[in-house]
């Protein structure tokens, strides 16, 4: 039986239903010079991305336009590839809600097709009262979708039935109204579930995790000392364990003092992370230990120069060159340089083209004018960006990358500092002239170091 004889039949039983409430179902010219007014549907939300397996609640609602509505038979259409339609419930009018319904038994049809992607569903107002039937935003199904695979599905009222409201128009013959759609819906499924938030860090039992581009990155040295919100706890920091001092193996005066004149100390550096993009990384100071033969002197503020040759991370390569004076520092074989760029762990450098940890005593460069040592493949890591100073966090290194730091470099990036090309922030470790996300890992990654290179 036709759904518009069934909704007939009802009005016969209810007989004195307020008006002639008739789904005028004629042919489509005709309809369209009968609708009196026009309505809107809509679906709430318009617009949402979830992900698959995830549920999605979508109401649908008419716009009156300030008609008076007494029954509907419409059909919605979705893409069944993307949206399962599980479960439809319409919503009743009560208290604050403008509902078409007011009972289960006030739906006539109520039809899920997944194969085709449809919902049918026909209903009537029992309201006898013509001063008391819904009008405005109107409520009537809330439909709970499953997103079963990617991709994109409209939902929208499907054009290729006649989809019919009637409304109360009293005293006319004409109840039909017509139909519009007040916004494209369109509801997105992403396969790629997003985990978690990039920047975001946790523990997984003793390893440190961090999620980058929605994925857990877990780190794969683990914590020696535990793991606390994505911290790898610092150990009880041990008296610095000195080597008993040694007898110095090298031959006392091997070159005579008085024959060593000044040199050049040349090398090249890379900071991590500091890449081509990295326009606020321009000509950064460094500081420069040099030690050896029971000797040590340091030298502040020396200018790294950057240059265009990149190592083989795409990191590119910084130029110091120091003028030590004889009478500064007179050994000129195994040597050790140490170096310290301004938000930077201290590192070793013990041999020429060193890549990694140089973890020895001492160390094994020979001091000479017509060398430039290159030091590139083992970057300086950054981090060391505050230090507590009377309980307070101030900009400044002390020599620990730790929560503090990471902490520091976190607020920069909620707060989305940033400075002009050229400039300087303390808490921007790639020198990308802004802090994101990226300077976090780069710190996480240090915080396996921890603590700089002193011997
Ligand atoms: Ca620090
Ligand atoms: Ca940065």
């Amino acid at each position: 039986m036709k759904l518009i004889l069934k909704i007939l039949g009802i009005f016969v039983l209810v007989g004195a239903l307020v008006g002639a409430v008739v789904l005028v179902k004629k042919s489509q010219e005709t309809r369209k010079s009968a609708h009196y007014a026009s309505i809107e549907a809509l679906f709430l939300p318009d617009k949402k991305t979830v992900k698959k397996g995830d549920f999605l609640i979508s109401t649908l609602m008419l716009d009156s336009k300030g008609e008076k509505l007494s029954a509907v038979d419409l059909r919605v259409k979705y893409n069944s590839k993307v949206l399962k339609l599980v479960e439809v419930n319409p919503v009743l009018s009560s208290g604050g809600v403008t509902a078409l319904f007011k009972s289960e038994s006030d739906i006539l049809v109520k039809k899920i097709d997944n194969t085709a992607g449809l919902f049918s569903l026909a209903g009537i107002s029992m309201e006898t009262d013509g001063t008391k039937m819904a009008k405005g935003i109107v409520s009537l199904f809330k439909l709970k979708f499953e997103a079963i695979d990617s991709g994109e599905s409209e939902v929208l009222l499907d054009s290729t039935y006649d989809n019919q409201v009637s409304g109360y128009n009293p005293g006319k013959s004409d109840q039909s109204l017509n139909i519009s759609s007040a916004k494209k819906t369109v509801y997105k499924v992403k396969v790629d579930s997003v985990e978690c938030k990039n920047g975001e860090m946790a523990c997984n039992g003793d390893f440190s995790k961090m999620c980058e581009q929605g994925k857990w990155v877990v780190r794969t040295t683990a914590c020696s000392c535990g793991c606390s919100q994505g911290i790898c706890l610092p150990c009880e920091t041990p008296e610095p364990t000195v080597e008993p001092t040694v007898e110095p193996t090298v031959e006392p005066t091997d070159i005579p003092i008085s024959a060593v004149g000044d040199v050049k100390v040349a090398f090249v550096i890379a900071f991590k992370g500091v890449r081509a993009s990295s326009k606020c990384a321009v000509d950064w100071p460094v500081k420069v230990i040099l030690m050896g033969g029971g000797e040590i002197k340091s030298y502040e503020g020396v200018i790294a120069h950057r240059t265009e040759f990149l190592n083989s991370k795409g990191e590119n390569l910084y130029e110091v060159e120091i003028n030590v004076k004889k009478e500064d520092f007179s050994p000129r074989k195994n040597v050790a340089i140490f170096v310290k760029g301004p938000k930077h762990l201290q590192s070793k450098f013990g041999i020429d083209e060193q890549a990694g940890f140089y973890g020895k005593a001492e160390g094994e460069l020979i001091l000479d004018d017509n060398l430039i040592f290159d030091f590139s493949e083992s970057p300086v890591l950054p981090g060391d960006v505050v230090s507590i100073v009377d309980g307070k966090m101030v900009i400044g290194a002390d020599g620990f990358v730790n929560g503090v730091d990471f902490k520091a470099v976190k607020e920069a990036t909620s707060a989305y500092k940033s400075v002009e090309e050229g400039g300087y922030l303390a808490e921007d470790l790639d020198g990308s002239c802004q802090v994101n996300g990226l300077d976090t890992t780069w710190l996480v990654r240090s915080l396996d170091e921890k603590q700089e290179q002193l011997y």
